[in-house]
């Protein structure tokens, strides 16, 4: 039963995020937003669990991608963050390895786009080459973790998008940045100052 109801919550998740305020169904008090109960009780996230340096790999990133980590955005956040609240810098040429998983029974996908994409409802193709999860349009659903590589060979401002429509333009990205500069990726929550990767 309650199950069901989480289900529903999630489908009107999906028709429209902005509208489901307070009096959502599965909305546990003292939140700011609504939410399956399931999905709020992750830990503070912390920038280390999402990145690291390969150590066997040359100049290789490595990067975990958690989509609906908490109740941030109604779910629809990467690692806890939404509205490129938070942010990876990836020296230009590095390639990045990244995991992607789903903790929400709501469909949701990962995708490279340039950074004015993220405003769009479709997000179209990966800006880098293999630069997404199967069927970004589609999503998955599912904990288990979904491979993807591609080699950050141009430098500018980017982001890791939702694919799954509309989702990006209701905030499910954060920004993504190659550096022509930087000699070791990061990653930065906030304004706090950026964990660099070694
Ligand atoms: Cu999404």
């Amino acid at each position: 039963m309650f199950r069901n109801l989480a289900l529903a919550a999630c489908t009107l998740l999906l028709l429209n995020p902005r509208t489901l305020g307070a009096d959502a169904p599965a909305a546990p008090a003292g939140h700011d937003h609504g939410t399956p109960a399931a999905e709020s009780k992750a830990a503070e996230p912390k920038e280390s669990m999402f990145l690291s340096v390969d150590p066997k790999a040359p100049k290789t990133a490595r990067l975990v991608v958690v989509s609906a980590y908490n109740s941030v955005n109604y779910g629809m956040n990467f690692n806890g963050f939404a509205k490129g609240g938070a942010r990876y810098t990836i020296p230009q040429g590095w390639t990045v390895s990244v995991v992607f998983t789903n903790n929400s029974p709501v469909p949701h996908s990962a995708i490279v786009v340039e950074r004015p994409v993220v405003k769009k409802l479709q997000m179209g193709e990966p800006a880098f080459k293999g630069a997404s999860t199967p069927y970004p349009v589609r999503g998955t659903t599912g904990k288990a973790g979904v491979p993807f590589q591609f080699v950050a060979d141009e430098a500018g401002e980017f982001a890791i998008a939702c694919g799954f429509p509309s989702h990006s333009a209701n905030g499910h990205w954060i920004a993504f940045d190659v550096s022509a500069t930087a000699t070791a990726p990061s990653l930065q929550f906030g304004e706090k100052p950026a964990y660099v990767a070694r």
